[in-house]
């Protein structure tokens, strides 16, 4: 591509202020002397002719792919004008997931392992392209070339490569002063400014996308924030087993004896202390003395659902008392952070943790992709209380430091009466990437407690590695 064309459109894009040079603060509260709005565009179909040609002559009519895919929103007219261009066809990705209907993030027809090129306008961190590119993996689409107008140099080429994405840029931030200093648009102390601003100023590193469900459990403990986080992947890689039982007895003798004998095939057992008939101070003392001997946490599923000052008073106070002897509790975000905010304040300390559900197990439950992405959102906020979420896909979550805890399993799929739906140890562990797997009534239930706990435990614990070994599909 001959320089007299990239200088051209660089002379341009500055003409209609899409690039600017000054004191500018980013929309994340950054500051920086360099500023793109490549959104103007749209005003001059000229110019996004120009753009669009020179990004067909780049990296489209000699690249090979079936789809084109542009990042909402500005880059979407570019990726129309390459589609017809290249007479390929273009998928469209929702900014936010429809809540109803076929809840389908990509827009378009295609068949799995279709290949798809990204268009984008500018790179900063990477983030942007890597969100889009994980819809399009979800929905079993290949990409490996992202084609784009500017890359701030600010080390988003370097996270996409990590994550296997190739960028082709028209220009780099270097490129683009060098042509506007050379035509006298930019002073020589912008140069400057720039270049220092560059050298200084990086974008955050992006890890690898889904290396949650590929890292091992005791590489995962320094990731960890929450304490009761790190202990748990601790326990997990030390005892060889992911499994968590759901003790749903009523009698106290019951969940104890249980303990007894599977108590060392566990991680973690999980209490419902309300539907128990014969409770008594001393049955929490000797659960913890059964947890002690045994090494496995205890969490109490409540659910707390209520406003941020009745649940620290639920937590703390009332005949149960969770708070003096649960390793971690389970929590709706529905009423907001003020929950999250009344527990921080209630747990004190780091030492107990939250699951924070984003998702249930049973059928027609009214949690919809939205509800679920503003819960994990909201649980970035209160990182040292987070242990995980309870969820039931891979894709809910990616830091590697939070836990997914998913109900929910037993060993061959079917339901209960009452909407209750059961996968399998496979489809959890390796398909949607449960770290700690809650099983209730497949041990509970049946003849020989002991013997079963010991049938899921070891199919749990092959899943994960063979997970780990990343043979995901
Ligand atoms: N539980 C679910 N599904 C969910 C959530 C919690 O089953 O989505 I959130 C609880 C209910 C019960 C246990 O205590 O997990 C599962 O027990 P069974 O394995 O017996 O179904």
């Amino acid at each position: 591509m001959g320089l007299d064309k990239l200088e051209d459109l660089a002379l341009k894009l500055f003409s209609i202020d899409a690039v600017k040079f000054g004191d500018f603060t980013t929309k994340t509260g950054i500051k920086t002397p360099a500023y793109f709005d490549l959104r103007v565009i749209v005003s001059y179909p000229d110019i996004m002719e120009l753009t669009s040609n020179m990004l067909y002559d780049l990296a489209v009519k000699d690249s090979q792919f079936d789809h084109l895919c542009g990042v909402p929103y500005t880059a979407l007219p570019i990726a129309t004008l390459l589609s017809i261009q290249a007479k390929k066809p273009m998928l469209m990705r929702r900014k936010e997931t429809k809540s109803y209907g076929t809840k389908k993030s990509i827009e378009g027809h295609f068949k799995k392992d279709d290949t798809c090129l990204i268009i984008e306008d500018v790179i900063t961190s990477g983030s942007s392209i890597l969100e889009t590119v994980k819809d399009l993996k979800n929905e079993g689409l290949v990409t490996t070339e992202a084609a784009i107008i500017l890359d701030r140099e600010q080390g988003g080429r370097e996270n996409l490569a990590k994550n296997g994405i190739h960028v082709k840029s028209l220009f780099t931030m270097r490129t683009l002063i060098e042509i506007l200093k050379k035509h006298k648009k930019i002073t020589d102390e912008i140069v400057v400014t720039v270049k220092n601003y560059l050298n200084e100023t990086k974008a955050p590193v992006i890890e690898k996308l889904m290396e949650r469900v590929i890292l091992p459990y005791e590489k995962r403990i320094d990731f960890a924030t929450n304490l009761v986080a790190r202990q748990l992947f601790n326990i997990m890689a030390t005892k060889k087993t992911n499994l968590c039982l759901s003790a749903d007895l009523t009698m106290t003798t019951g969940i104890l004896d249980l303990l007894e004998k599977v108590g060392e095939h566990i991680c973690m057992v999980k209490t419902h202390i309300d539907i128990i008939d014969d409770f008594r101070d001393d049955f929490v003392v000797r659960l913890k003395q059964l947890a002690d001997r045994f090494n496995f946490l205890i969490l109490e599923d409540r659910k707390y659902a209520d406003i941020g000052h009745t649940v620290s008073l639920q937590y703390s106070k009332g005949l149960y008392k969770i708070g003096e002897w649960a390793d971690c509790v389970t929590v709706h975000s529905l009423p907001g952070e003020g929950i999250l905010k009344a527990l921080n304040g209630s747990m004190n300390c780091i030492t107990k943790g939250v699951f924070l559900l984003a998702e249930m197990s049973s059928e027609g439950n009214l949690i919809t992709q939205q509800y679920k992405q503003e819960t994990v959102s909201m649980a970035s906020k209160y990182a040292n209380i987070i242990t995980g979420f309870v969820c039931q896909n891979k894709d809910t979550f990616q830091n590697p430091g939070l836990i997914q805890l998913t109900p929910g399993v037993q060993l061959e799929c079917s339901k209960d009466d009452f909407g209750q739906i059961y996968k399998t140890p496979e489809k959890v562990v390796v398909e949607n990437g449960a770290d700690v797997i809650v099983v209730g009534r497949g041990i509970t239930a049946a003849k020989n407690p002991e013997v079963q706990a010991v049938a899921y435990k070891d199919a749990l614990w092959k899943c994960y590695i063979k997970r780990i070994s990343g043979k995901l599909e």
